[in-house]
């Protein structure tokens, strides 16, 4: 396959790079530094520090005879997409170019603002491109979890089937996001769905919950190729946070009563989704869509079997609640299926006590580059 990386420097974009480039596919990998300049700006650098997209590229070549081509630039500048496209005719588009974070887009009208305009815009411009190009192109958008909300009733897979006054139709579940950034993720998906209506375009929408972890396989052959953790209150997800805070002898922030629940996943399982996907593509004029998560967790049993870990590590991790900053339920019901990718083939990696240890290995070796300011600034919903 010849594919396309977009978001290609961020957590995710990179290891995804590498897993296709090992398995013998062609890769373009295109980002524009935002997460990099965001993170400087807000002084939350990631823990381990990675050389740039182009010097990553080049470990990467060294180490395993295989090239990654880059491109520097803005997907939302269609001027600098179209001709990416034009030259790297993509069977598939891999798409994590999105601004990722719900703190991040909470903290003003203008962060608000820019969150919107990138996603839409961003999506939009691969839309645009893909029928330009190759109707035919497979885009493979990283969603979230998190648009459905937490209702009262199971979460299927992207789809609901309502009877209403004794007429029958599915449409897409319903959705209630819980930041700005999340609902940015629900007009994406919409966009995209109206695409698939209106040209036939083939679209698999990955809801994701929160990713940990740092080994994929290839992020294990060099630490210059470590994807990059965050673990402060901006791009920080709450197991890698956790880790981070149980080395640094930081009490574990759980926010409110803890009784959040989402569905967590492994970066490996990233790797294996996003593969799995792409070897089988979504049918032409389908969107298809899938919730990427392994297992369900609630912040207090994180909060335990992190400290249960570290404490076993010799770390006396302290748990600390403190108010929480966001608005969302504390106590509710959680049961999303999800089925469809172990269908695909999927074989989950869980949340084990060595996965939890091999954490705190990484984060303990890097514990001087932790920034204390960086872990907790509250940024308030309201
Ligand atoms: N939380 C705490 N303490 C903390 C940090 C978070 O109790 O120090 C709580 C949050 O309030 C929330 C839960 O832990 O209830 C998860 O928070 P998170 O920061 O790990 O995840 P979230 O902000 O929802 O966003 C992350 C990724 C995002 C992805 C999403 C999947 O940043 O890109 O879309 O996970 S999901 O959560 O399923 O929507």
């Amino acid at each position: 396959m010849k594919v396309l990386i977009l978001g290609a420097d961020g957590y995710l974009g990179w290891p995804t790079c590498m897993y296709f480039s090992n398995r013998g596919h062609e890769v373009t990998a295109v980002d524009n530094y935002f997460r990099r300049s965001a993170a400087t700006s807000l002084d939350s650098e990631p823990l381990i520090p990675t050389p740039n997209l182009l010097q990553r590229a080049k470990v990467w070549e060294d180490i395993s005879g295989k090239k990654i081509n880059v491109r520097i630039g803005d997907i939302t500048d269609y001027a600098f997409l179209l001709p990416v496209f034009k030259e790297t005719r993509p069977d598939t588009v891999i798409h994590y170019a999105e601004q990722p974070s719900a703190p991040y887009s909470m903290i003003s009208r203008d962060k608000a603002a820019f969150t919107i305009q990138n996603n839409l815009t961003g999506t939009l411009n691969i839309a645009y491109a893909v029928k330009e190009t190759n109707p035919d192109c497979h885009i493979i958008k990283l969603g979230t979890m998190g648009e459905y909300g937490t209702p009262e009733i199971d979460i299927e897979e992207g789809w609901l089937e309502i009877e209403h006054k004794g007429r029958k139709d599915k449409f897409l579940f319903p959705r209630q996001a819980g930041s700005v950034y999340h609902t940015s993720k629900i007009q994406d998906t919409d966009l995209l769905w109206f695409y698939v209506r209106t040209w036939g375009i083939r679209v698999t929408d990955l809801m994701q919950g929160p990713v940990y972890g740092l080994s994929t396989g290839e992020t294990d052959k060099d630490e210059r190729l470590l994807p990059n953790l965050h673990y402060d209150e901006i791009f920080g997800t709450l197991i890698n946070r956790f880790i981070v805070q149980a080395v640094a002898g930081y009490p574990l922030t759980v926010y409110g009563k803890g009784g959040q629940t989402r569905g967590y996943l492994n970066i490996r399982d990233t790797m294996q989704c996003v593969y799995l996907s792409g070897e089988q593509p979504a049918k032409k004029g389908e969107l298809r869509i899938f919730n990427q998560v392994t297992e369900t967790f609630s912040v207090n049993q994180i909060a335990e079997k992190v400290k249960r870990i570290g404490d076993k590590l010799g770390c006396n991790v302290n748990v600390q609640t403190i108010e929480n900053p966001r608005v969302e339920k504390e106590e509710h019901y959680y049961n999303p299926k999800y089925t469809g990718l172990m269908e695909l083939g999927l074989k989950p990696h869980h949340l084990t006590d060595e996965a939890l240890e091999g954490m705190f290995k990484v984060a303990a070796k890097y514990k001087e580059n932790i920034n204390r300011d960086a872990i907790f600034r509250g940024v308030k919903w309201r």
